[in-house]
């Protein structure tokens, strides 16, 4: 059977998008590496990985009953996967409202037979891959508050060199009713070199 690359982010707004691109900016000279291309950036909450396509059309029809519980998150921090070559940004500490509506999430998770990972749940922007240095830049720009009501599905299709999105749905927005899909014709993950 098929299967399809899925996770659940919060997507920013494409002002807050602006932002991070201007943080990558500024951390490129000190790291290397390849921007992410603006329009790509996202905070994963989960990552579902490879799962057949009835259970994507399934979790595509039910993600718009599901509501997030809304939040703030402030990205306040330039953080490096090393092993992943991964410039990111995100917040120090994990806000405690983030972590709830990461372990909602997966909760609901639990009733399409889908389980957690044992990692402790590190919230990130990716910024930057393949980078040189794995010291961030020792300046950090003004923190950015991310204010978020819902979350998005997106598959993931590999491409050579990076992947493609496509947002496939949105949750009910917190205190909103069912959303249309706002967005998607689909992007890819592919930066400058
Ligand atoms: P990354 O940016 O840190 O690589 C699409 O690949 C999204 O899912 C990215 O946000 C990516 O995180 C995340 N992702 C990919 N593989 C993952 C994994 N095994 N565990 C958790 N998140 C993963």
């Amino acid at each position: 059977m098929s299967s399809v690359r899925l996770f659940f982010a919060l997507w920013p707004s494409p002002s807050l998008a602006a932002s991070l691109a201007g943080w990558a900016e500024q951390a490129r000279p000190t790291t290397g590496g390849r921007v992410m291309r603006t329009e790509t950036l996202h905070l994963t909450l989960a990552f579902l990985g490879p799962v057949d396509a009835q259970l994507a059309d399934t979790l595509a029809a039910a993600t718009p009953g599901h509501q997030l519980p809304a939040g703030e998150v402030a990205l306040d921090h330039y953080g490096v996967f090393s092993r992943q070559r991964i410039l990111w940004a995100g917040p120090r500490q994990t806000p405690a409202g983030l972590q709830a509506a990461h372990d909602s999430l997966w909760q609901w998770l639990a009733d399409f037979g889908l389980t957690a990972p044992p990692q402790p749940f590190r919230p990130h922007v990716t910024l930057l891959r393949n980078i040189e240095h794995a010291q961030p830049p020792d300046t950090t720009p003004a923190p950015l508050s991310w204010r978020y009501d819902r979350m998005v599905l997106v598959a993931s299709e590999s491409l050579t060199g990076g992947s493609r999105y496509r947002i496939v749905a949105q949750s009910r927005p917190a205190g909103g009713v069912a959303p249309a899909l706002a967005q998607s014709p689909g992007c890819n993950d592919q930066g400058s070199p």
